[in-house]
């Protein structure tokens, strides 16, 4: 793209008297709008757990789940502050529920993902089927789905929310509402959709028309024994290891629609090719401890830590015990708009 004319007494003038009429010329902005390569304001960040752990107990003897509806620290990209955004479309917070809270029933247009960090014995209820969160779990709130939180183990538990706020907040679609009471009532057996739906095999006359998976736990312990047998083969990816997709059962596509979850295993010593993709993603490590170069910035990291790759960064990851990385990005909806990229290197 070119750059910006030049500026003339006469064109200056002009361009205040369209201003006055809510207009512009494109010519002065063109090559701000086009950019050659992806230019965006979300930069790597990394968040240690031991700090934000610190910080929500902190917050924990400030004010009650029930009180703050949902008691959350979010995680600002220093790029986008005030934003409530951890990348330019998505948002991540952390959420600590203590011993004995409810965090009571609402619904909304958003989609969320619980990754659990910490804790064991709290649960969450959605759309009438209760499921129990233990550390590496994976969860679903669908869009409009109805889900509260409970707590009745005897230690605090925390999570990492991943939800597509800023998608909504983009299209102007937000839609929420209380239920008006703390718990909804559970209809259906706890397990009943992994059963139903999670074990390789479907109800024979399933119509299943939703757009998330029916599936809406996706336990830590079955995507780690599958990494544990696929690591043995060692036909690692060399941007990935071995890096797997958590998929709808119903028709092989991402779990969510609007949010791709990945869990990723670096076996120890393991050091990945430069990798660059337009899907600015948030990483979890669960397990081991490694480093990663995100253009000049290099993070360290173990488990729990949360950290961030804008889009087009490129990025290597060096594992120096066997790590085990979940991350989320908008990597569905860039694909269904013929928006995802990725450079591989020569890889
Ligand atoms: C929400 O419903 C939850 O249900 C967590 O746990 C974080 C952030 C913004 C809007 C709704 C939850 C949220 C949220």
């Amino acid at each position: 793209m070119e750059q910006a004319p030049q500026r003339t007494p006469e064109r200056e003038a002009f361009y205040r008297k369209i201003d006055g009429e809510s207009m512009t010329a494109l010519w002065n902005v063109m090559s701000d709008l086009i950019t050659p390569q992806p230019k965006s304001a979300c930069r790597p960040h990394l968040w240690h757990f031991d700090a934000i752990r610190a910080y929500m107990l902190e917050a924990g003897a400030l004010i009650t789940a029930k009180e703050a509806e949902r008691r959350v620290l979010i995680l600002e990209n220093p790029g986008l502050r005030g934003q409530s955004k951890i990348t330019t479309s998505l948002y991540g917070g952390v959420q600590l529920v203590m011993p004995g809270e409810v965090a009571p029933a609402h619904r909304h247009s958003q989609s969320a993902l619980r990754f659990i960090l910490e804790g064991k014995g709290a649960h969450t209820t959605v759309d009438g089927e209760r499921t129990m969160m233990e550390p590496g779990d994976f969860v679903i709130t669908p869009a409009m789905a109805w889900h509260d939180h409970g707590n009745a183990s005897p230690d605090p538990m925390f999570w990492l929310d991943g939800l597509d706020i800023p998608l909504v907040q983009f299209f102007d679609a937000s839609f929420a509402e209380g239920l008006g009471k703390d718990e909804q009532p559970v209809g259906r057996p706890e397990g009943d959709s992994f059963a139903r739906y999670g074990s390789n095999l479907l109800p024979v006359d399933l119509k299943y028309t939703a757009k998330s998976s029916p599936v809406f736990n996706y336990p830590y312990a079955h995507a780690r024994e599958a990494l544990e047998k696929l690591k043995a083969h060692s036909d690692w990816d060399a941007c990935h290891g071995v890096k797997m997709r958590y998929t709808n059962p119903v028709n092989g596509d991402y779990a969510m629609s609007t949010m791709g979850t990945f869990i990723q295993l670096l076996p120890k010593g393991f050091s990945s090719s430069r990798y660059r993709a337009t899907d600015a993603t948030v990483f979890v490590p669960v397990e081991g401890r490694g480093r990663s170069r995100i253009g000049d910035t290099v993070f360290e990291w173990g488990p729990k830590d949360i950290f961030v790759v804008p889009s087009w960064h490129p990025v290597s990851h060096e594992a120096s015990e066997e790590a085990v990385l979940f991350s989320y990005s908008d990597r569905p909806v860039q694909e269904k708009l013929g928006l995802f990229r990725e450079d591989r290197g020569n890889a």
